[in-house]
């Protein structure tokens, strides 16, 4: 009795201490709510919830494949992403930073189809070249979400949403406004600092500035260049507009804040006064932007939304819920300049 009474204690020490060990496991997988580890360097720590957990607990796994951290508005939106995800147990987020190149992008979500995340997103860095990866993500059946860039693909099923905003629209305002302020029977010679070559937010923001400009016969785009989004880049081009065109300018376009924070460093360089000397249009609404306005030196931003976490959220629990999700969910925007600018400035968050 005494040899049965021995062992079945030590059955129940070491069953105690199994079950223990494996409470603390489980909390630690449940803890881990976003693998910072690039998913495309195949090194994604896997915390999806443990197999033998309830079907209950099972968080939603989100792959975001993030283009990288060019300019501030980029910044902005990977912060939304990671608030969002991360302040919510229901979810399990898993991000990658492509560091600008499409192919990171590809690997990153092969690398969510391998691990059978619940669902995908893109901000794809360029338009085209997608088809083949979002074949295979829709052959897995995993729905793909576009963020803040739309892609060219010949079939639409192949995303389920593009959460984003109206690029076109961005550029026709930039025009405008820099018309009314200026006052469109002046001559205006532009030159323009372009985005990313070959992404749809620098293809439609010069579509929808070149549309107004081209319609008024007093303002002329006479040097357009990429400065790929990035300030240094910007600061780079103008330089060589300045030296090429000089007082031939009276006004620049930037696709983005970032780009015209450099032109407008630039153009200081140069001996001109920015605001001024040369107008300066740009977009997208990040803070630097609203004090420059402030500070006389940047005309007008036209805002561009890079808080999207919370949309791209509520889209993919729509999706889960089976609700029917538009093509496009746009977000809203507003241009600012002048005293509404600066009225605005302290309730800027990013
Ligand atoms: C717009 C986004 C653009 C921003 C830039 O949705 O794709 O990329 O305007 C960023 O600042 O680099």
């Amino acid at each position: 009795m005494f040899k049965f009474k021995k062992r079945s204690f030590l059955m129940t020490t070491v069953l105690a201490v199994s079950l223990m060990l494996s409470a603390c496991g489980n909390n630690a997988a449940n803890n881990t709510k976003e693998s910072n580890a690039p998913a495309n360097a195949g090194t994604g720590t896997e915390s999806a919830a443990p197999a033998n957990a309830p079907a209950a607990d099972k968080k939603i796994v989100v792959g975001f494949s993030q283009i990288g951290a060019e300019s501030g508005w980029r910044d902005a939106e990977t912060q939304s992403i990671k608030d969002t995800f991360g302040n919510d147990p229901q979810f399990e987020l898993k991000f990658s930073d492509a560091q600008q190149k499409q192919e990171n992008q590809i690997k990153a979500i092969r690398t969510f189809i391998s691990q059978k995340v619940d669902a995908i997103a893109l901000a794809p860095v360029v338009e085209s070249g997608w088809e083949t990866v979002l074949e295979e993500a829709k052959a897995a059946n995993i729905p793909v979400f576009l963020l803040d860039r739309t892609v060219k693909v010949s079939d639409e099923s192949l995303y389920t949403s593009f959460i984003g905003s109206d690029f076109i629209l961005e550029g026709q305002n930039a025009a405008k406004t820099m018309m009314e302020l200026l006052g469109s029977d002046k001559q205006v010679n532009i030159v323009e600092l372009q985005g990313t070559v070959g992404a749809s937010a620098a293809n439609d923001r010069q579509k929808g500035f070149k549309e107004i400009v081209d319609a008024n016969p007093n303002y002329k785009i006479i040097k357009s260049q990429s400065g790929d989004f990035t300030r240094a880049k910007g600061k780079e081009v103008m330089e060589a507009f300045l030296k090429s065109d000089g007082k031939n300018i009276q006004a620049v376009y930037a696709h983005n804040d970032d780009m015209a924070l450099g032109a407008i460093q630039a153009i200081e360089e140069y001996g001109l006064k920015p605001g001024t000397d040369i107008f300066v249009v740009s977009v997208d609404g990040i803070k630097p932007a609203f004090e420059a306005i402030r500070d006389g030196k940047l005309n007008v931003t036209v805002e561009c939304n890079p808080l999207l976490g919370p949309q791209l959220k509520q889209a993919i629990l729509d999706f889960k819920a089976g609700t029917a999700l538009d093509k496009w969910i746009k977000s809203d925007e507003d241009v600012y300049f002048g005293q509404k600018a600066i009225d605005a400035l302290p309730n800027r968050t990013y």
